[in-house]
């Protein structure tokens, strides 16, 4: 043990939601800590100076040597950890951490642990109502909703965490009682060197599981290196032993656990094959939690769909408009294509765009083929996805969001759907997703 002044001395990272809640955590804990963020005026700093007056703050670029004070760095998931003065402070031994890894040391309750490219919202957000619905004191968050060290409580019973790629950088160790990478698709190419980089951060999610769940349809959901724990697989194949499943019997399909038939597809109130593996998902997960059956298919009957994911807006003129502002990556807005334009008559108008990451958007290509009418392009990113979708559809530009309405209005036909699923982050345009979601929707609901 080194007996330098270092040694108990932490700083946080990243001004953010997070950053913030490392604040709350760590002044309460009695630890002494201070604050670090590359930005100017980070969003928290006002209520840092108003409720922690004392702590020092350091804003703009990073300062090495103030690094190097502290034993343990806790990382924002908005600050790549290849950020230079991060690795020289690592280089001298500083331990780089986050918010997650520190929630893991204090949590209490077993951990449900979920990630994913694509539905750990939607997944996140069942298995929280499944457990709810079974009389569980159960705490949600983490990526999505309340950051994970506010969400500690002496009484809480289950954790159900939504943990991004970034987020599971910087742990260490998890150690939940059950851990699934539900798909790993293309995202964040503007962070990670390639996509086995951005796989390889989102198997840290393993780490010290006692139970994991795998996807049967994507191989890369599969632990790389298995410790033995029980592992249960979901996916719309028939199943057997361990495995979540559909199975059709006289006409009818059913969500099923292995030899039983758990209910009908058609109760669910979601649509689209990929809804049917997010609720597989969320039952083997709530399973492996130890909930009953009953509970969770009560869950499952209920549940309508979060917002801004590929939910309904209006009817106008004959036409359906759809919010998908959730879908910021490929395999998010391939989802939305393929499971609306399977179940539909008419065609879509696809609102596509914005901030791309680095993405392939060629993977785009087929289904727009397929089931789009037209796509109108907006944002940063709209030379890149017209380059990738070539001559497969009419294509348009549209300089903001209302008049990309306009032109899929003038586009669609009686029976057709319109559809913002832009396959991008929306940070070029707007404040975040939700911002691009809430203004399309008003937009489309003020159409005369
Ligand atoms: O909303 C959208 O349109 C896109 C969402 C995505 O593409 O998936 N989300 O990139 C990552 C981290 C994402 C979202 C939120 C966060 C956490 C932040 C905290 C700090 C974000 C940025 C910072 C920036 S900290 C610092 N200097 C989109 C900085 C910091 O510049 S995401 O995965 O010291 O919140």
């Amino acid at each position: 043990m080194s007996l330098i002044a270092s040694d108990h001395f932490r700083i946080v990272v990243g001004l953010g939601k997070s950053g913030m809640s490392l604040v709350r955590f760590l002044a309460q804990q009695g630890v002494s800590f201070a604050v670090a963020d590359t930005r100017g005026n980070p969003p928290e700093l006002a209520t840092l100076r108003r409720d922690y007056p004392q702590v020092e703050v350091r804003c703009g670029e990073l300062d090495v040597e103030f690094l190097c004070r502290a034993d343990e760095l806790y990382v924002s998931p908005g600050l790549a950890l290849a950020t230079p003065a991060l690795q020289a402070a690592a280089a001298r031994g500083v331990k780089l951490s986050g918010d997650i890894d520190l929630f893991a040391r204090n949590a209490k309750a077993p951990i449900v642990a979920i990630s994913g490219s694509n539905a750990k919202s939607t997944v996140t957000t069942l298995v929280g109502d499944m457990a709810a619905a079974a009389g569980k004191r159960v705490a949600v968050g983490g990526n999505l909703g309340t950051p994970a060290l506010d969400l500690l409580g002496d009484d809480i019973e289950l954790y159900v965490m939504e943990l991004s790629s970034f987020q599971l950088e910087t742990t260490h160790h998890l150690g939940a009682e059950v851990a699934t990478v539900l798909n790993v698709s293309e995202d964040h190419m503007d962070r990670y060197s390639g996509l086995p980089a951005y796989h390889l951060a989102k198997h840290r999610i393993f780490r010290g599981a006692k139970q994991v769940v795998v996807n049967r349809q994507d191989a890369l959901t599969r632990p790389l290196m298995s410790e033995g724990q029980p592992c249960w697989t979901f996916g719309l194949s028939t199943p057997d032993f361990k495995a979540f499943g559909v199975r059709e019997e006289n006409g009818e399909k059913y969500l099923a656990f292995e030899f039983q038939n758990l209910m009908p597809v058609r109760e669910l109130k979601v649509r689209g094959a990929h809804n049917q593996a997010n609720a597989l998902a969320a039952l083997a997960l709530g399973h492996a939690a130890g909930l009953p059956f009953d509970a969770m298919l009560h869950s499952l009957r209920n549940f309508t769909g979060l917002e801004h994911r590929c939910q309904w807006v209006r009817e106008l003129d004959g036409v359906s408009y759809y919010n998908d502002s959730k879908a910021t990556n490929v395999g998010a807005a391939l989802a939305a294509i393929d499971g609306l334009g399977m179940d539909m008559a008419g065609k879509l108008i696809l609102i596509a765009g914005g901030d791309g990451k680095g993405a392939d958007f060629s993977g785009l290509r087929d289904s727009v083929a397929q089931y789009c009418r037209a796509v109108v392009l907006i944002g940063r990113d709209a030379d890149l996805i017209a380059d990738a979708l070539g001559d497969a559809v009419p294509q348009v530009r549209a300089g903001s969001l209302d008049e990309a309405i306009a032109l899929s209005r003038s586009r669609a036909e009686p029976g057709d759907a319109v559809l913002l699923s832009p396959a991008c982050a929306s940070f070029d345009m707007f404040k975040n997703y939700e911002e691009r979601g809430q203004l399309f929707a008003r937009a489309v609901e003020a159409q005369a």
